[in-house]
């Protein structure tokens, strides 16, 4: 397959693959808390192409491996930078990680020599994981969770709510914070039952000892919702989109 051939290359190349980020907000107070980083690839002759056209690629050719620890650390690397001019005020660092990451045993070693080689504290890396990793209720799959708690990162799960899984994983899990599905943030001030979910979220969360964070705010009344329910952070195109590096760090050092 020639773009896995070409996936292969840009892993060896410089430039090629690259990580936006997306600022995620504290409701209450408007402040930056940190970013989510999401890979783009610019392709040589074929322009961008979005990761939910090449992480599956990449999942079904093995290159998730290089890939998802390339993305580890060029993330918390950047989180370190940009958290110098400002100690004071701890950045976290959100990255995405696919389940087969999750099913490699070693996950938790390569976290930790990312941690150790980037110097970034622990605490301040969120690995956001979808429900189908919790689902994958096996004996493996819990010991790296548990190794990863060990060692002191945070974990989310995205797309949180649309999920064909039960809430009893909640119990067996050890899960700092649920991401609340932008299906649900979308329709948050119409008249559906998305408010009185999103709202049940947020208590869910609240209840469990849980942080919460809704994405795809796109709207001002989105955002006030959100914070009237007390859900945490937020981040959507109300705040910003996700922005190369460089713009990332101007809006750190001058929020509109
Ligand atoms: O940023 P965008 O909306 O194009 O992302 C599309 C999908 O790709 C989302 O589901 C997002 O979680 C996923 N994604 C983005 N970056 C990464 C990454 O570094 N690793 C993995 N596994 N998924 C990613
Ligand atoms: O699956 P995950 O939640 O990681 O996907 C993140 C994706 O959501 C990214 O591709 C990002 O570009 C996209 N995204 C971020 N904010 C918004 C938003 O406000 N609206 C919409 N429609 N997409 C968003
Ligand atoms: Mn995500
Ligand atoms: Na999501």
């Amino acid at each position: 397959l020639q773009l896995a051939a070409d996936l292969r290359r840009a892993l060896e190349t410089t430039g090629e693959l690259v990580l936006h980020y997306q600022p995620t907000i504290e409701l209450r107070s408007g402040t930056v808390t940190g970013f989510e980083a999401l890979v783009r690839w610019r392709h040589p002759t074929r322009g961008e192409i979005s990761p939910a056209d090449f992480i599956p690629l990449a999942e079904s050719t093995g290159l998730i491996r290089p890939l998802g620890q390339w993305v580890l650390a060029e993330a918390s690397r950047q989180c370190v930078e940009w958290s110098r001019p400002a100690p004071d005020r701890p950045l976290t660092m959100a990255v995405n990680v696919s389940g087969r990451q999750f099913d490699q045993t070693d996950l938790p070693a390569i976290v930790a020599g990312v941690l150790a080689d980037t110097g970034l504290p622990a605490e301040r890396l969120c690995l956001e994981m979808t429900e189908s990793v919790l689902m994958n209720d096996t004996e493996e799959n819990l010991a790296v969770l548990l190794s990863l708690k060990q060692i002191g990162v945070k974990l989310a799960i995205d797309d949180f709510g649309t999920g064909y899984s039960s809430l009893a994983y909640l119990r067996r899990f050890p899960v700092d914070t649920l991401k609340i599905d932008r299906s649900f943030v979308e329709r948050i001030g119409g008249a559906t039952p998305d408010a009185a979910l999103a709202r049940t979220i947020v208590q869910l969360g609240q209840s469990l000892g849980m942080a919460t964070v809704a994405e795809g705010i796109e709207q001002y009344a989105q955002f006030l919702a959100l914070r009237r329910m007390g859900c945490d952070v937020g981040q959507g195109y109300y705040f910003s989109r996700p922005l190369p590096a460089r713009e990332a760090g101007a809006l750190l050092r001058d929020p509109a």
